[in-house]
């Protein structure tokens, strides 16, 4: 069963203590850190692009190629039934990471982005008609706006956006009056890439199913960063990429609920997502599996349980508050060592993510990014897939440090330091 209250994790704290989060410690976990880029000590600042991964979680894949590399769910043979065991582990690992009801309504798929298609080609073909509403957010992921566009072109529906203030914060004002449009779909993301911004997921889940609509969650950036409930937050799908969470690249996953899972048509269809076929028509699997057509990513998904089980061990509350410290270490040195720098998003801290965007004044971001790298440091530049954002702030781009587990405030002071070279080179 699934550790979900807050009395039976400190139930299981007490039998097992667990020691206290030391990101030190934890970085040795990481072998790709130990290493120098362009002759300094390697900083990785593009967490949010995708995390660096675990040795356990390495050493699983490696296990799953050596010992028992199989396709799932077809060989009646040893190595194939330990591989759909594996395969299954993981599922049960991903569901318990956010306290799904049934791991059964863990769908795998290869990233976030393929998590909300296949929302959007299956639910929303089927519910979504002609005057059929769709709120998003001024702040999402091209991931989490770019298939709703396609949907309503298609079925002539409508898209609304929740506003933002300058800050980075929703205007949950306004998101009142576009629930009186009755949409059928709410749709946002938990933590912003960009700004950070931490959205109040239940309160607007509350919000929403008042008004009758479902919500979409894009959980991309929450997923490896904060504690993540969905009965608690009480949303109807949460999608997530597992190479943000310290799992493999090509692994990811879509939860809903049971009910909603199964009375959706097949998103992508073929093999493994049948039950039955005959030449003119077909009976489909029941779920998980009827989602997950053809071979699916066997081994990038046995590492996903695994890195799910590794953040659950380090304890997301613990991962939390240290993410949390970081970025109110960047907020206040930042703007005291670089001189100009403007920061973006809400500068309170406990609103927001392990993500800090900036502008140097008279400097390209794509040009600090370039100057950094020379120092070992890398950071993101450009729109971070957030297009409509940058618009709305009136920034043609920007930099971006982002954080994780292996992070620490000696990332920062090497960010720090390299800010300094770059206003140094461009003499400003
Ligand atoms: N953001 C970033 O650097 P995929 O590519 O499918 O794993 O994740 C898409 C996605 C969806 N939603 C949010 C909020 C995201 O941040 C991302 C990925 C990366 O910010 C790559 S563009």
């Amino acid at each position: 069963m699934a550790i979900t209250s807050e009395s039976s994790v400190d139930a299981v704290a007490v039998a097992h203590p667990r020691p206290a989060f030391d990101p030190a410690v934890v970085r040795r976990d990481f072998p790709i850190l130990d290493q120098e880029i362009n002759g300094h000590p390697f900083v990785y600042l593009d967490s949010a692009s995708s995390s660096q991964k675990p040795q356990v979680v390495i050493d699983a894949m490696a296990d799953y190629y050596c010992r028992y590399n199989a396709n799932v769910h077809r060989g009646i043979y040893t190595i194939g039934e330990q591989a759909t065991a594996a395969y299954e582990q993981a599922r049960a690992r991903v569901g318990r990471f956010i306290n799904a009801p049934d791991s059964h309504e863990i769908v795998f798929t290869r990233n976030a982005t393929e998590a909300i298609n296949l929302v959007s080609y299956s639910w929303g073909r089927r519910n979504i008609g002609r005057g059929d509403a769709i709120v998003l957010t001024e702040m999402e992921h091209h991931a989490n706006l770019v298939p709703w566009q396609i949907l309503v072109q298609e079925k002539d529906g409508d898209l609304e956006f929740i506003p933002i203030t300058d800050d980075g914060i929703l205007r949950l004002d306004v998101f009142e009056v576009l629930l009186r449009l009755r949409p059928k779909l709410v749709a946002f993301t938990h933590v912003s890439n960009t700004l950070g911004t931490i959205n109040p997921v239940r309160e607007m889940t509350e919000m929403a199913h008042a008004a009758g609509a479902l919500v979409l969650v894009d959980g991309a950036q929450a997923a490896p960063h904060v504690p993540i409930d969905v009965q608690e937050l009480g949303c109807d799908f949460y999608a997530f990429s597992g190479h943000k969470m310290l799992a493999p690249m090509g692994s990811g996953a879509l939860w809903a609920r049971r009910e909603l899972l199964e009375s959706m048509p097949p998103f992508l269809s073929g093999g493994e997502m049948i039950r039955e076929v005959h030449l003119r028509r077909s009976d489909f699997n029941e779920i998980p599996w009827k989602f997950e057509a053809g071979t699916p990513a066997v081994g990038d998904s046995i590492g996903m349980g695994v890195a799910a089980e590794y953040l659950m061990d380090l304890g997301m509350d613990a991962v939390r508050a240290h993410e949390r410290e970081l970025v109110e270490y960047a907020l206040d040195v930042l703007p005291r060592e670089v001189p100009g720098i403007a920061l973006y998003g809400p500068m309170d801290p406990s609103l927001r993510g392990g993500v800090v965007p900036f502008n140097l004044p008279d400097v390209h971001p794509h040009d600090v990014a370039q100057v950094l790298d020379r120092f070992g440091v890398a950071v993101r530049a450009g729109h971070h897939c957030t297009m409509p954002l940058h618009e709305r702030l009136d920034l043609a781009a920007t930099a971006r440090a982002s954080f994780n587990v292996y992070s620490t405030r000696g990332d920062i002071d090497a960010l720090v330091a390299g800010l300094k070279e770059v206003q140094r080179v461009f003499d400003v």
